[in-house]
């Protein structure tokens, strides 16, 4: 679109480009109007009066910032994507006010791979190529059910599968578990996450099921010491109204000192005067280790705290099973525990790449610190010692008795104050079953074979049969979000195993050419939504179509339905109601439960609803803190456990690999691939993070964000002098499992022998040919083998070679 042009010919341009689109008919089996909008508009033509219309609606994406979007809409195009913002100078006031990707959901909208009409693979393609044929909607039904009936009959319903997705929240975005309970057979379910799968596994053995976070951020006002732990909020928790924002807040309302211990010089650090600690990944469970030895070591550990609120720390309060054999955490440290070796600053030193002195620092500066608050993001735990670090980071507020009070936290990940609103039911799903969430492609290829001992298979002690059909919607998380794609593509692709697979996308992706059947989906923002979050505040967004469905695209809600009716249960699916029907349903039961919520009407017409926490802050655990008794923890003892029998009845009972360091207590495991066993062939660590310009692979395709986003290898000097790589050339990052090539970023900011790149980019090789992927996508050079525990996935560990391509 050039310059000169004017805003009325420039609507005028997305009007007719919309008109010329819809024209081409089948010729476009995926395409937009955008395109179409620079070459179609001659910008002479006198144009027709236009009308603007403003609708709300909101980002759908796993931010979690989701933010609002005031979408400027002409001729059923939109035209302009504005944000929330108040007029107000209040730090407190919440406003969740759109990034730049979420202002940027206009080209996304009208992307030209966005996916316009039913298909099918074509004849003779296989998996993985991406050829596509239009079908109608009559025929593409067909198919799904006449699948599905089959692997029903022929395997029963733990055959059937919906993968991992996060591509849209909302009240009503989930409606697939609900079809799958509708027919009536139910579904193999996952457990876990893809986010924080180690530590929602590990901290019920800590704290309990009821604690999943800390404090919220605001509580750090109080604080005198800030740890922050593989966590940058301003990258990760971007929009008005999270993270981002109350992080912001909070250092300029703190008086403590922050550190950020990440192996990146994160962007949450840049521009600041904090101090950043570079440590080699994996290895915080070490630091927390010797900061331990140095406070035990100096008396400086709260006795009082450790006697009366937790198990484990000494002999004195170890379960009676554990008693007389060393197996308190205070002799793991102190090097009379079940590996004999003290945990001294000198120890930790060449394991974390931070100096003994530092360490010796540091433990003083937490034992003088009148409130420490220590918070973890997830980038520690999606490792393979993920579940023993992210138990060992919490140690430190542990051990100092900084749980429950004012300017502290658990060391989880900050919490926030939320507004909730009531989901569409799922229904009941008969099928026991469960595997974690990183074992769907092993549950393709082995299945039958994968147990409860082995695997972590739960509710059987064996899956009776492998994944036979699989829905992957709003999800790019079979290839390109995936770990070892190379693996998985070759699994995939041979049809002798999976038999179908359902894909249902906004846009093409590496993941939906995997799909037998593709359906066109809308945006959430092309439909009636309304979702419910928070940060230091909370908020609730709602908003309604901007237009009518174009092409033949339709939500998943009727797409569901219309499957449902093909298997004769339509009835069990819809109950008669529209997905707008659920949507009010839903919103009277949230009402019910919180009668402030404004009415329908109302959250309608405002788009945008806050609440402040009537507390002021979140304080992690501070009922338990101030009466342990009366509010016991839901652990076993009641209180938090350093040492916890349920694991050590857990281990007891399954199968590790004799490189999975497992312990019921938080101990350092050295990871499988890692600072410790880097090799001569690939002697650096490779370690992921999320990028701010993108989400995972959201947004990837949009070619403003990506030059605002280049995809790099960071790579610090020294190890780029020693190759001969200088800023901005091209490198190729190499291991065992795959090759990519991508730019370089020559920077101090990343700690020595490791390279950091960011996860999300889209995965771009000749599958048939060398693999190399031109795309950077991290997960072609990712494991696939899950971590001891949470069987989940590691994919911050990995270690590789880089040359100059
Ligand atoms: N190596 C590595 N891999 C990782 C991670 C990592 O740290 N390192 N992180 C992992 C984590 S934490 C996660 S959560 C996963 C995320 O993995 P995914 O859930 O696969 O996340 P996305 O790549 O954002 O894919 C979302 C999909 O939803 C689609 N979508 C977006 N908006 C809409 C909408 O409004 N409607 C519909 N129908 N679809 C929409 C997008 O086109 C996209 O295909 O990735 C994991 N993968
Ligand atoms: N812009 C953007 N925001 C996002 C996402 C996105 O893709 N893009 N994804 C969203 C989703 S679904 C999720 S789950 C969250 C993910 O949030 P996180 O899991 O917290 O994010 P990561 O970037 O994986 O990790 C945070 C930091 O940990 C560092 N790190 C990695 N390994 C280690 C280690 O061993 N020790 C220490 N100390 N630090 C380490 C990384 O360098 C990174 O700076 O973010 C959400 N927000
Ligand atoms: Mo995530």
């Amino acid at each position: 679109m050039s310059k000169e042009l004017s805003r009325r010919t420039f609507v005028q341009g997305s009007a007719l480009a919309g008109l010329g689109a819809a024209a081409l008919g089948g010729s476009a089996l995926f395409g937009c109007s955008s395109e179409l909008a620079e070459t179609g508009a001659d910008g002479k033509a006198e144009p027709a009066p236009v009308e603007e219309k403003i609708v709300w609606n909101h980002c759908a994406i796993n931010c979690p910032g989701r933010c609002a979007l005031k979408l400027h809409v002409v001729d059923d195009e939109i035209v302009r994507v504005e944000t929330y913002a108040a007029d107000s100078d209040d730090m407190d006031d919440i406003q969740p006010r759109a990034c730049l990707r979420g202002r940027a959901y206009r080209a996304w909208v009208n992307h030209p791979d966005r996916i316009n009409y039913p298909m099918k693979r074509a004849e003779g393609s296989k998996r993985g190529e991406g050829k596509y044929e239009q079908i109608t909607w009559d025929e593409a039904i067909e198919i799904i059910a006449r699948n599905y009936q089959e692997v029903i009959d022929n395997y029963g319903p733990e055959a059937v599968y919906m993968n991992y997705c996060t591509g849209n929240y909302g009240v009503t975005a989930r409606p697939w578990f609900r079809l799958l309970n509708s027919l009536g057979n139910g579904y193999l379910a996952f457990y876990g996450n893809y986010s924080l799968a180690q530590l929602m596994w590990i901290t019920p053995y800590i704290f309990g099921a009821s604690v999943g976070a800390g404090s919220s951020l605001s509580a750090a006002r109080d604080s005198d010491l800030v740890l922050m732990f593989g966590t940058s909020p301003v990258e990760t928790r971007q929009g008005g109204a999270v993270s981002h924002h109350d992080y912001v807040a909070m250092r300029e309302m703190t008086k403590g000192k922050i550190y950020v211990i990440d192996p990146r010089f994160n962007d949450s650090l840049a521009g600041r005067s904090d101090e950043w600690l570079p440590i080699n990944p994996g290895t915080d469970a070490a630091l927390v280790a010797a900061i331990a030895h140095e406070l035990i070591a100096n008396n400086q550990v709260d006795k009082e705290f450790l006697d009366t609120y937790c198990v484990g720390f000494d002999e004195a309060t170890l379960p009676a099973s554990a008693q007389g054999q060393n197996k308190s955490y205070q002799d793991y440290i102190m090097g009379t525990g079940y590996d004999k070796v003290e945990k001294t600053p000198e120890w930790a030193a060449p394991i974390t790449g931070i100096a003994a002195d530092k360490i010796r620092a540091m433990a003083g500066e937490i034992a003088a610190a009148k409130a420490l608050f220590v918070d973890q993001g997830w980038g520690p735990q999606r490792r393979s010692n993920g579940e023993m670090t992210g138990w060992s980071i919490c140690m430190l507020p542990i051990l100092t008795g900084n749980i429950g009070l004012p300017g502290t936290s658990n060391g989880l990940r900050e919490g926030s104050y939320s507004v909730n609103l009531t989901s569409m039911p799922d229904g009941e799903n008969p099928v026991k079953a469960k595997i974690s969430v990183f074992s769907m492609v092993d549950a393709i290829d082995r299945g039958h074979e994968m147990t409860e001992k082995a695997d972590g298979v739960t509710g059987v002690e064996q899956l009776p049969c492998d994944i036979k059909f699989v829905i992957n919607y709003a999800g790019n998380c079979i290839t390109n979000q995936n770990s070892d794609i190379n693996w998985v593509h070759d699994v995939m692709s041979d049809e002798s195993k999976c038999q179908f697979v359902l894909g249902s996308d906004i846009l093409m992706t590496d993941s939906l050419k995997y799909s037998d059947v593709i359906l066109p989906d809308l945006f959430r923002l092309e439909q009636p939504s309304m979702i419910g979050t928070g940060g230091d505040g909370g908020y609730m967004l709602a908003g309604s179509e901007p237009y009518a469905p174009k092409f033949e695209r339709k939500s998943a809600y009727d797409a569901a339905a219309l499957i449902a009716a093909a298997l004769g249960k339509e009835e069990a699916f819809t109950e008669g109601k529209t997905q707008e029907d659920w949507l009010r349903e839903c919103y009277e039961t949230s009402r019910e439960k919180d009668p402030e919520l404004p009415t329908y009407e109302e959250a309608m017409e405002m788009g945008v609803y806050t609440r402040k926490n009537p507390a002021g802050a979140v304080i992690a655990m501070a009922e338990f803190r101030a009466d342990p008794v009366a509010n016991p923890l839901d652990t076993p003892s009641g209180k938090i456990e350093i040492y916890s029998e349920a694991l050590a009845d857990y281990i007891a009972a399954h199968e590790f690999a004799d490189d999975d360091f497992v312990a019921p207590i938080p101990v350092y495991a050295p990871e499988w691939y890692g600072a410790e066993t880097v090799t001569d062939e690939f002697p650096l660590q490779l370690s992921g993070f999320h990028y701010r310009g993108r989400l995972h692979s959201s947004w990837g395709g949009v070619e403003i964000l990506k030059e605002l986003n280049p995809q790099e290898a960071w790579i610090n000097p020294s190890d780029a002098a020693e190759r001969g790589i200088e800023q901005g050339d091209t490198v190729r990052v190499e291991n065992q499992f795959g090759a990519m090539e991508l730019l370089a970023k020559v920077t101090p900011r990343v700690i020595p022998g490791t390279v950091a790149c960011a996860q999300g980019a889209w995965h771009d090789a000749d599958m048939n040919g060398d693999r190399v992927d031109k795309g950077g996508c991290i997960n072609t050079l990712t494991t696939h083998r899950p971590s001891p525990f949470a069987k989940g996935n590691p994919q911050h560990t990995n270690i590789c070679q880089v040359t100059k391509a």
